[in-house]
């Protein structure tokens, strides 16, 4: 399959282009920045909230037949102020998806994140269904994307899959992480099943790995084939060994978005003078 993947240079980006590219499928990168070392498909510097820069990406790549379907992963991966989580998330999505109508690209798989739906509160299993309930701006403009992957999805007939990605990384870093981690390879697992699998319409699923601690619904996403092989639970003495801070871990506990969820990241929407600043990210 030829896929061109946005934000192909950051840290899910560089991942999810090698391994696919690992399982045989030809990948095309745009990101702000150049190719990261190593890149072997073609290439653009460009931002994907552009649409000049994005229409040429997309004629460039119709000169050898086009790509088959989209990965969507740029964007800011933290909370910042509203009109900035628009622009990064809300407007490159619609950028992108009108590319793709323009030049007959039926397939977006989009990163989402678990903020969208961040401020739910701890249950004993959270479906897919549940309603859109942010912990941050950065987790409205992930549901707004959504949203616009359903209306294209509806207007235009083309197939989008929004993957709530939890923890990316290396391995578990936290207590939270034991719950909400995506390995690597699970990742690259995931966005192969979003690319293949057959007519999936508009779907959620979500971007974790098997936590046996896990509590996020990955039927929908088994449904789909994306069949994780990772669990965190082999990190979990060293992460547990590691120095705790009891009242921390519990807040962060309490909603799926954990620390997005706390009073740490309440903020005013636009950057006045005195707006506080969106804390680093854990
Ligand atoms: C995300 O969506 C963020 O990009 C990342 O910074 C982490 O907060 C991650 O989710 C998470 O929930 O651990």
């Amino acid at each position: 399959m030829r896929v061109l993947v946005t934000g192909a240079a950051g840290s899910i980006g560089t991942v999810v282009c090698s391994g696919l590219v690992d399982r045989g499928h030809s990948v095309s990168g745009l990101d702000r920045v150049p190719e990261p070392e190593g890149f072997t498909g073609e290439w653009f510097t460009a931002d994907c909230a552009d649409p000049d820069a994005v229409e040429a990406a997309f004629t460039a790549l119709s000169r050898s037949g086009g790509p088959d379907a989209v990965v969507h992963l740029a964007g800011i991966p933290t909370e910042a102020s509203l009109p900035d989580e628009l622009d990064s998330h809300v407007l490159t999505t619609a950028t992108l998806l009108d590319a793709m109508v323009r030049h007959g690209v039926s397939r977006i798989v989009y990163a989402s994140s678990n903020h969208a739906v961040g401020r739910t509160p701890r249950s004993e299993l959270l479906p897919v269904g549940t309603r859109p309930r942010p912990d941050t701006f950065y987790g409205v403009a992930k549901v707004a994307a959504e949203a616009l992957l359903s209306l294209y999805v509806d207007r235009h007939g083309i197939d989008a899959v929004a993957t709530r990605i939890g923890s990316f990384l290396a391995q578990p870093e936290s207590r939270r992480g034991l719950a909400t981690w995506l390995s690597h390879d699970d990742a690259v697992r995931m966005f192969e099943a979003a690319l293949t699998a057959p007519d999936p319409g508009f779907a959620v699923i979500y971007g974790v790995s098997a936590n046996t601690r896990g509590w996020w619904d990955l039927g929908p996403g088994r449904d789909l084939g994306y069949h994780p092989q990772d669990d965190a639970e082999r990190f979990a003495d060293a992460v547990l060994a590691g120095p705790g801070d009891p009242g921390r871990d519990e807040a962060e506990a309490a909603y799926v978005g954990g620390p997005f969820a706390t009073a740490a990241y309440v903020r005013a929407a636009l950057d006045t003078p005195d707006a506080g600043a969106a804390p680093d990210a854990p």
